[in-house]
């Protein structure tokens, strides 16, 4: 029987990345996104490419309802997910705390957070009755060290650290592995988002980098679910040679 992973996030960046990378390696896809017409396109992209199968599932993640509705009525053949891909998620903003916007704190809390625990726990009890499974949680480099203008993102991030370690501690007697996946700056539509559609300061993020690619978190994603069955990668932490963590640099002048 094919192996099935559900990715949430998938119209983009490692997302999409992540899709390409198990699609090559055989396993049917479960794909999560708010933007359908995206999704469709990927699906008929990845289907023509190879000989799997795939599922659609466009809800947005902050969608409690939609979430559990979606999940709870996955058909039969769908509900045997060997990998959780928890990786929708966005910046919005880079300011100071006192200029932030409570509509984007809300979305990033409500995403980042909020969202990964409630489709985490949806698609759980489908582990549980099977005594395996492997949740990748995406956190960030944000989530590891908080730095200047970033706090609610930073937050959003701390949180899913903590929820990482928690869902490991109680999950144990399921047999679920969960990795924390940290990525430092990755030239994806991340920046867009975060500023906003403002393309210049999106591309000052990584002026004098050589960033990571979405291709590159898709790789090592992809090797933390190779390991042998008794080892868990817990948490790895990825940056670019010119990153040392989440505020040094070292840029080409
Ligand atoms: P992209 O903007 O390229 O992709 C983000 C994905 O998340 C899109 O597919 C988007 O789909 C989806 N998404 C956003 N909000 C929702 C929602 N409410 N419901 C469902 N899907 C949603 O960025 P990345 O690929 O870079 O980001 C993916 C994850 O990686 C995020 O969690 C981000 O915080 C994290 N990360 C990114 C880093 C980077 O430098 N790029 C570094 C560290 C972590 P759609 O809009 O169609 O819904
Ligand atoms: C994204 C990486 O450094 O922009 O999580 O916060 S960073």
């Amino acid at each position: 029987m094919q192996k099935i992973v559900f990715i949430t996030g998938a119209t983009s960046g490692f997302g999409r990345a992540c899709a390409e990378k198990f699609a090559a390696n055989g396993y049917d896809l479960i794909l999560n996104g708010r933007r359908e017409e995206r999704l469709e396109a990927l699906q008929k992209e990845i289907e023509s490419k190879f000989n799997i199968a795939v599922l659609l599932l466009p809800f947005d993640v902050r969608d409690e309802k939609a979430v559990f509705t979606y999940i709870n009525n996955l058909p039969a053949e769908w509900q045997n997910i060997d990998v959780l891909i928890n990786n929708a998620g966005l910046a919005l903003g880079r300011g100071y705390f006192d200029e932030g916007d409570l509509e984007d704190w809300n979305t990033m809390i409500d995403t980042n957070v909020k969202g990964l625990m409630y489709v985490a726990k949806a698609v759980v009890p489908f582990m549980i009755q099977r005594k395996q499974g492997h949740i990748i949680n995406m956190g960030s480099v944000a989530g590891k060290q908080v730095y200047e203008k970033g706090n609610a993102y930073c937050a959003s991030k701390f949180a899913v650290d903590a929820i990482s370690k928690g869902m490991r501690i109680d999950l144990l007697q399921h047999n679920i592995k969960v990795t924390a996946i940290n990525p430092g700056a990755a030239e994806t539509e991340f920046s867009i988002v975060r500023f906003k559609g403002d393309e210049i300061s999106a591309k000052k993020i990584y002026e004098g980098l050589q960033p990571l690619t979405a291709e590159d978190i898709a790789d090592v994603i992809w090797y933390c679910t190779t390991v042998p069955k008794h080892v868990c990668i817990n948490d790895l932490t990825i940056t670019c040679l010119q990153q040392a963590d989440a505020v040094y640099f070292n840029r080409n002048k």
